[in-house]
């Protein structure tokens, strides 16, 4: 669609809204930016906008619909509502920003979605394919984009046939696709998520598949074969040819993957290949060994394993991507290693802000631990989280609003080593005292941050500057 000289209405003023304002403009349509959120400082956004674009908040005249030709969502704004169909009753084409970005770029696309392990598995991916880039000089550059935190929109004007965009997808952002057609993607898992959003599971599972919708036989669907949701989506429904990744063993799948990477219990990686002059096909030596990377826990496995395949996929020989692999860092706040003081390791996992992600944060400790929760009320439930403490939790000191309905449920569970702590600092005071050497400290609160910090990000900031002042 040429869309010089179009009136576009974008919806969502953050950073897609923002980002996607400035490549319609770029491309010279004429463009209006709407936000449902009245209190919206205008003459702020104003500053961050190309002079051409309007901007309305609050509600949307009637005429500003008529004469429009396209209606570009942010991922953030819902789309069965009445507005969009408004638009929609009008015969307006509705793209997300993921969509109009597609549209106008150029070079390979690697997409990545799943409930868990996106971002770290993007930000993977990324490291592998510019190590790549860099060893063998090639011209070109690789973006790592979408829901991690620049948009896609950001990007797409300056991208060349050289390049390669590394893209973390979220359901959201998969709801308003059409054309978006990945060379690689990735489905890491399936499990309830956003079910506010869209309603059911088979709604949410239909997103994710959405990723691979446009892909064809020569181009590749990485999935995780302990999921069921996704061995269906395998044998029924996918287009491209699966790669599949497993953490329980080489597991026989009914139908026949291109490559199988998978991780046996003497804590090794290894690859099968349908194609014999593939990799190590038929061979059983190890890709690598899980000691010699810098994640922690089962999950970072198969989100390594994961980009193993997506890489290979994209042509990278596996001698280039194990030693990327080795040389990666976690992603910040999702148990990033912090420092070691007096013989304890120092752990931030503040982007644990949920029970379920604490969990993993917990698996993934392979010494005693003291640990650290508690902060914002969502509601949940700890029950899980407690019962995942397995023996390794030595103390558990609590903050926040949540402190004493945790505690209270940490002695239900029979879990009596609970200490409370006035605030971040004192909790890293109290731990720091508890910690014997040889142990660890891990902040994975199962809460959210907000009422005593910003964000989960400013959290983990000062947890390291404490850690690191100790
Ligand atoms: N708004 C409306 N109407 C609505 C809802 C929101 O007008 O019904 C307006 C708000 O007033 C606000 C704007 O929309 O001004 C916000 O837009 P947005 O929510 O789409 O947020 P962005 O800043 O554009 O950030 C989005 C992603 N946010 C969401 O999907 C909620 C970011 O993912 C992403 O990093 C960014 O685009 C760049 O691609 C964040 C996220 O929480 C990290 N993602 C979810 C997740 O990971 O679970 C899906």
């Amino acid at each position: 669609m040429e869309l010089k000289n179009k009136k576009v209405i974008i919806i969502g003023a953050g950073k897609s809204g923002i980002a996607a304002s400035e490549m319609l403009d770029e491309l010279g349509a004429s463009t209006l930016l709407f936000d449902q959120n009245e209190k919206l400082d205008t003459d702020a956004l104003k500053q961050k906008l190309p002079a051409n674009t309007r901007v309305i908040k609050g509600e949307l005249p009637e005429e500003e619909k008529k004469d429009t030709d396209l209606l570009v969502m942010s991922p953030g704004v819902p789309v069965d509502t009445p507005l969009v169909d408004s638009f929609r009753a009008l015969n307006i084409p509705v793209w997300g920003e993921i969509e109009l970005a597609y549209r106008f770029s150029k070079g390979r696309l690697i997409a990545i979605t799943g409930t868990n392990g996106k971002t770290t598995t993007t930000a993977l991916t990324g490291h592998i394919m510019k190590d790549w880039y860099e060893e063998n000089g090639i011209d070109g550059k690789v973006y790592v984009v979408g829901n991690i935190g620049d948009p896609y929109t950001g990007v797409a004007l300056k991208t060349r046939e050289n390049d390669t965009v590394v893209l973390e997808v979220s359901s959201f952002q998969l709801e308003t696709i059409d054309k978006f057609h990945p060379q690689v993607s990735a489905i890491l898992n399936i499990t309830p998520d956003h079910l506010n959003r869209h309603h059911t599971m088979e709604a949410y599972t239909a997103c994710k598949e959405a990723i691979a919708k446009n892909q064809t036989k020569d181009e590749h669907c990485i999935l995780n074969l302990q999921d069921e949701r996704l061995r269906d989506f395998a044998k029924k429904r996918c287009t491209a040819q699966v790669s599949y990744f497993s953490s329980a063993g080489q597991t026989e799948a009914a139908d026949e993957p291109a490559m199988n990477l998978y991780y046996e219990d003497d804590d090794k990686i290894y690859a099968a290949s349908r194609n014999p002059r593939e990799l190590n096909a038929g061979d059983i030596e190890p890709l690598m060994d899980i000691h010699d990377m810098k994640l922690l826990g089962t999950h970072n496995v198969e989100n390594v394993m994961a980009a193993i395949a997506m890489c290979s996929a994209a042509g990278v020989p596996m001698e280039r991507i194990i030693p990327s692999v080795c040389s990666f860092e976690a992603v910040e706040h999702r148990i990033e290693y912090t420092a070691t003081v007096n013989g304890v390791d120092y752990y931030n996992d503040s982007k644990g802000t949920n029970p379920d992600a604490a969990i993993k944060g917990i698996q993934a400790m392979v010494k005693k631990t003291v640990l650290i929760g508690g902060g914002y009320d969502k509601q949940s439930e700890y029950d899980e989280w407690i019962e995942s403490f397995d023996g390794k939790v030595t103390y558990l000191i609590l903050l926040g609003q949540t402190a004493e309905k945790i505690e209270k449920c940490a002695h239900a569970h029979g879990f009596m080593n609970t200490v409370m702590a006035t605030d971040m600092e004192d909790a890293v005071k109290k731990a720091h005292e508890l910690a014997r050497p040889g142990e660890a400290v891990l902040l994975s609160p199962a809460c959210a941050s907000w009422g005593m910090f910003d964000n989960y990000e400013q959290r983990g900031r000062i947890f390291k500057e404490l850690v690191r002042s100790l």
